[in-house]
This record gives C-alpha cells, sequence and structure tokens, in this order.
C-alpha cells in the first residue's frame, strides 16, 4: 500500500510542482480589497472574541481580556473607544440585538445592556449557564441569533494531549431560548470557533483539525447530527440529546475516511466543504454570509476566516440530493494578527477582529481590528464551481479567452481524501491525478465544463486553472478551489469509493535521503565532531532555543528532538533565506509531506528529515566557513514564519 501511494507521488511530482499556486503578479488580491486599519488607543489590548454593530453603526468588540469596547466612527482617523464593560470570562463571541448585547463567556451565555444610558454596560444578566472543568481549551462561542430569537452556542473539548469532554455538553451545539431554556442540537465537534447561516438560514459550522479531524472542514448542522469527534457521546444519553449514538459505537477505523465510515455507520456526517490543511489554512475560524452585493460579484457565498493564515477564504456551496457540497477558493490573506471574527460594517465593508494569543499566526501582530475595502474593480476569479454527473462546471467573474480556456493543459486535476481516526489531523492519503478527458466554454465565455471520468464520491478535487485567461490576457487572481465531492447528481457515471481502497500508511515520508542530510558520523571526522547541539521544538510552533553560536568550519553533531504534538522539521539555510524556503515548501502543495516539506533549493544547506511527534533525528555537518547568521527554520507549512532561530558562525 505504501508503495503505491509514493508510487502515484512519484508520477505527478513534476506536474504538481510546476503547477503550484502562485498569485500571478499580475493580478493581486490587494488590487480590489484593501486591508486598513482601525486605529486602536495605547494600553487598549485589543484580543477581538467578538464583534457586533448596533443600529447606529457603532462597533462593539468583546475581547479574550473579558472586555467590552464600544467604538464609534470606527473607520474614522481617531475613532471614540469606551470601555462598555469588564470583567468577562473570555467571551469569544458577541452578537447584538434590540438595544442589547449577547456574549457567550466561557460558562455561561450572558445578556449584557447600558440601562442608564450612560454609554456603559449597567446590567448583565445569566440567561443560559454549564460547568467547566477548568480545562484551558474549553473555549465556548456565540451566540448565533436564529430569526425565531433563540441563539445557537457551541462549547470545545477540553485538551489532554487529546480532546476531551471533561465536562457536560462539551462538543455540542445547544440552542438557548431567551428565557433560558436549553435544547442540545448536535454533537461531534471540536473546536467550533466559527458558525454562521448561509442564504437558506441552514447553520454551518467550521471545525479545527485535531485528532479525529484529518483537517480543517465545515458541516451543515442539523438537529440530531453527529459530526466525527466521538467524545461529546459521553453526553448523549442525557435527558434532552437528539443524538442516540454512544461512544462506544465509534471505533478506530485505519482506512476509513469520515465519508466511508458513514457507510458502516450512517449516523455520521461528513463535512460539506474540506479545507485541506496548510494549502487553504490551518485554523478555521468564522463563517459570514456575503448577504449583499457591495463586496464583489460573490453575493450568497460565504467567508470562512483561517486564524493560524490570518486571511479569508471564499466558500461555493451547492446541494444535491438534500446533501451540501461545494468548493473553499483563497479570498484574502495578509491580515496583521490571526483572523477569528469577521462582521459587515454600516457601509458594507468587513471588519475583522484578530488575536494570535496562544494560538501562532503568520500576521504578527498580537491583536488588532482591520477593514477589508472593496473597491468595486471585479477581480478576475473562479465564481462558482458546479458538479455535473461527468465532471465540473467552473463559472468564472469574467469571460475567458475560450482558445486558452478551452484546452484541457489549462487545468490540472487531483483528487484525495484524509483518515478518520484518532490521531491529530491525517496526510493526504488516495491522491491521484484526475485526467480532464474535455473542455467545453460556454458561448458567453462565461464558464468552463470539465469533463473528468471516474469522479469519487467522499474525495477533495483539486482543480486548478493555471492556464485560463480573460480576454485581456489576465490569469485569475486565484485558479485554485478545493471542492469536495458528497453527492454526484443523476446521469450518474461516477465510480463509488472503496473503503477498502484507502491507503492506511501514513503518506507522511520520515526518512528523507538527501545529501544534505547526513545521519552517520562522516567517516573524515577521525576525531569526531568537535561539537554536540540539542535543539527542540516547543509548543506554538516554536523551536526551544533561538540562537546558537558556533566556530566557522566545525564539526557539528546536532540533535533535533521533538517533543511537540505536531510535526517539525529542521533546515539550515543560506542568511536572509528563511522566509523563500519556508514559501519554497508550501508551494511544493500536495507532496510536500512526501518530501518531508523540504524544497529542493540551493538556499538550503542542511537539514533533518520531518520528525512526527516525541521522535528525533541527528545530523551531521560542517558549520559554514564564512561567518554570519544562517537561519534554521521549520518548513513545515505554517509554521515557518514563527518556528526559525539563528546559527551564529564566528
Ligand atoms: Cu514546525
Amino acid at each position: 500500500m505504501l508503495a503505491r501511494l509514493y508510487s502515484f507521488l512519484f508520477l505527478f511530482a513534476i506536474g504538481f510542482t510546476t503547477l503550484s499556486a502562485q498569485v500571478p503578479a499580475l493580478q493581486r488580491e490587494s488590487d480590489y480589497y484593501a486591508i486598513k486599519k482601525v486605529n486602536i488607543p495605547e494600553g487598549v489590548i485589543m484580543e477581538a472574541g467578538g464583534l457586533a454593530f448596533d443600529e447606529d453603526g457603532k462597533l462593539a468588540v468583546c475581547t479574550r481580556r473579558g472586555e467590552i469596547w464600544t467604538i464609534e466612527n470606527p473607520a474614522s482617523a481617531n475613532p471614540t473607544f469606551v470601555r462598555f464593560a469588564h470583567g468577562l470570562h473570555e467571551p469569544l463571541g458577541l452578537a447584538y440585538k434590540d438595544g442589547e448585547y449577547y456574549c457567550t463567556q466561557r460558562a455561561e451565555l450572558t445578556r449584557i445592556a447600558d440601562k442608564n444610558g450612560d454609554g456603559k454596560a449597567d446590567s448583565f444578566r445569566k440567561i443560559y449557564g454549564w460547568p467547566l472543568a477548568g480545562n484551558y481549551h474549553e473555549y465556548s462561542y456565540g451566540p448565533l441569533i436564529m430569526p425565531n430569537g433563540n441563539m445557537m452556542i457551541t462549547l470545545n473539548l477540553g485538551w489532554v494531549g487529546r480532546g476531551a469532554s471533561l465536562s457536560k455538553w462539551r462538543g455540542w451545539m445547544l440552542e438557548v431560548t431567551p428565557e433560558g431554556k436549553m435544547t442540545p442540537v448536535a454533537v461531534g465537534m471540536r473546536s467550533p470557533a466559527g458558525f454562521g447561516a448561509n442564504e437558506a438560514g441552514d447553520i454551518f459550522y467550521t471545525e479545527n483539525q485535531g485528532d479525529w479531524v484529518g483537517s480543517g472542514r465545515m458541516t451543515h448542522i442539523e438537529k440530531g447530527d453527529f459530526v466525527g469527534h466521538p467524545e461529546g457521546l459521553k453526553w448523549s444519553g442525557e435527558p434532552g440529546s437528539p443524538v442516540k449514538l454512544t461512544m462506544a459505537d465509534i471505533t478506530d477505523t485505519l482506512g476509513y475516511s469520515l465519508y466511508s465510515y458513514k457507510e458502516k455507520e450512517p449516523a455520521v456526517k461528513p463535512p460539506s466543504v474540506w479545507f485541506p490543511h496548510t494549502l487553504m489554512g490551518i485554523s478555521t475560524s468564522d463563517v459570514l454570509l456575503i448577504d449583499h452585493d457591495k463586496f464583489g460579484p460573490f453575493k450568497g457565498q460565504l467567508l470562512v476566516g483561517d486564524q493560524g493564515h490570518s486571511k479569508i477564504m471564499r466558500v461555493v456551496q451547492e446541494k444535491v440530493d438534500g446533501v451540501y457540497q461545494g468548493a473553499c477558493i483563497p479570498f484574502r490573506e495578509g491580515f496583521s494578527s490571526g483572523v477569528l471574527r469577521f462582521e459587515w460594517g454600516p457601509d458594507k465593508s468587513l471588519y475583522v477582529g484578530m488575536t494570535n494569543r496562544g494560538w501562532a499566526s503568520t500576521g504578527k501582530s498580537p491583536y488588532g481590528i482591520e477593514r477589508l475595502v472593496y473597491n468595486g474593480k471585479t477581480p478576475f476569479e473562479i465564481r462558482d464551481i458546479n458538479i455535473q454527473s461527468d465532471g465540473f462546471l467552473v463559472h468564472f467573474t469574467e469571460a475567458v479567452d475560450k482558445a486558452k480556456a478551452g484546452d484541457p493543459s489549462a487545468y490540472a486535476v487531483s483528487d484525495f481524501t484524509y483518515l478518520y481516526r484518532h490521531n491529530y489531523g491525517s496526510p493526504v492519503v488516495d491522491l491521484e491525478k484526475r485526467p480532464i478527458q474535455k473542455v467545453e466554454v460556454a458561448e458567453d465565455g462565461l464558464s468552463a465544463r470539465l469533463y473528468i471520468p471516474g469522479l469519487r464520491l467522499g474525495y477533495v478535487y483539486e482543480i486548478k486553472a493555471n492556464g485560463v485567461q480573460n480576454r485581456a490576457g489576465k490569469p485569475l487572481v486565484h485558479p485554485l478551489a478545493y471542492y469536495t465531492l458528497n453527492r454526484i447528481p443523476k446521469g450518474d457515471s461516477a465510480d463509488m469509493a472503496d473503503h477498502s481502497e484507502h491507503n492506511t500508511a501514513d503518506g507522511i515520508n520520515t526518512n528523507i535521503v538527501s545529501p544534505k542530510r547526513i545521519t552517520a558520523v562522516p567517516a573524515s571526522w577521525t576525531n569526531g565532531p568537535d561539537e554536540s547541539i540539542d535543539l527542540g521544538s516547543k509548543a506554538g510552533m516554536l523551536f526551544d532555543k533561538n540562537l546558537i553560536t558556533v566556530k566557522a568550519g566545525s564539526k557539528i553533531r546536532l540533535t533535533f528532538s521533538n517533543p511537540d504534538d505536531m510535526m517539525h522539521n529542521f533546515l539550515l539555510v543560506k542568511p536572509g533565506k528563511a522566509d523563500a524556503v519556508g514559501e519554497q515548501a508550501v508551494a511544493l502543495g500536495l507532496v510536500g509531506q512526501e518530501k518531508g516539506y523540504i524544497p529542493d533549493s540551493d538556499d538550503v544547506l542542511f537539514h533533518t528529515t520531518l520528525l512526527t511527534p516525541n521522535s528525533n533525528d541527528v545530523i551531521f555537518f560542517e558549520a559554514p566557513t564564512q561567518p554570519g547568521d544562517y537561519p534554521y527554520v521549520c518548513t513545515f507549512p505554517g509554521h515557518a514564519a514563527s518556528m526559525r532561530g539563528i546559527l551564529r558562525v564566528e
């Protein structure tokens, strides 16, 4: 099985590498959507946990430090900040309705109001509360206020080296009436930091990669659903539970995807959209409907944030035989901190609340509020994707050059899935390139139909359209989408996914063979190494040492240990090249895991293999003879920004 997977990877490595997703220089996100800073007064720690606007356009932000700030004229150069409330317990959601704020603290849903009109909260009423075990990871989110006035909240699992439901209803979505009557809705959540409703009013929640969760994903929630993580099932026997499954019903099933596990246990609900880990983001957050046409040609679609990658993605969905499915598409990156929350402002710009304390992000600021402003120009983008019985219909925001877009070589499509198991995350498995039989471009040039034989249910389709251009010869701003296939419309010619075919091998290459990784004492080192160095990983995507000083040309034995729960590597690179090498690693795309995320680059001097949790690697190398600061960096996608240090050669 292992060999089979590797041979696929080898065969298609060249294609994937050359077609890796890069934003072409001609078309930049910032040409259409500008990120503008909201000026925050000095001393205000605006670690945004939730955003809400009142009817007058005043913005309220609850913070992870337990405050609520109101901000008048947030788009102006000097907004007015008032501390409206304080002393709350890490509120991670805020809503506003009829003159009152609704806020989810760790242990209760609270209604907060300013009764005497002095601009500060003076009324705090508990609507509904729940117990805490005291675990740091027991985050609580919401509320999402429904049209009938009821409120949805979600409760994170605790973390004890795995997701754990240490107190009642952890791992659940709950519905609470304004009077405080609670009904459990759905279970199987791990870290449900974001949820929102689409145009039809259906609720979707986003999940972060973790144990039992192969990659980030978004799932449609209906009453009685079980969405994958078994821990919350501990409470399925409680009065009011709409779920009959128990923890014992869910077994660790190497070899099943969540989709194929459903054939064994029909109560399991797979996601409508997977966000491939590191390729789209690393920690999905807020969900918001684009409910107007003042933000580009995307009305009716969803925006989904990513905290770790400090960015926002776009999601297009369709319902086939009553089941949601669709694609995620890159939208806007480059926010200054981790994107946790967003909300439409009165002018229909998007206010983005950010924080990264304890949750590293590519944006380097610890917190902040930014505003995403659309300038009215139409970006040339994939607008939407619809499943066909024999392929995909890809819609564009502008007419395409028909000759170019009609050529199958303008596209590359591959599919893969993730394993459903107790481990933290899943590698990409069963990766295959899908041949495109032919492409038909619509008369108006606004869509292209890709004929792809042998579609596989339960798989994620990477659709690249790097060769598509508009009539002015410009490429797509983002020639990339990941479509999750749950259903195929009638006229079904698809091959059903056969779960016995899932590759159970990890797909991770932990023994990278390379002349830059020498794992035995070189024969020429007759006196052994001059120096032995121990380096470790540290939680939060860090090395445990930021500076190591060595003599020029000295013989070094380096032991890199990984006691962390994530995978890491060590690459020593040429001065000033840490960013470049990190980007090259991400650009490896789906084959990155096979290469240990080590790009084939002259900028890389020496490296270890990719280390799984609780493993180590020993390498031998000679320090550069040229004195200077040589960065070392972990290039596991998403880590390079924070996980680096300096080897100082003297
Ligand atoms: Cu790392």
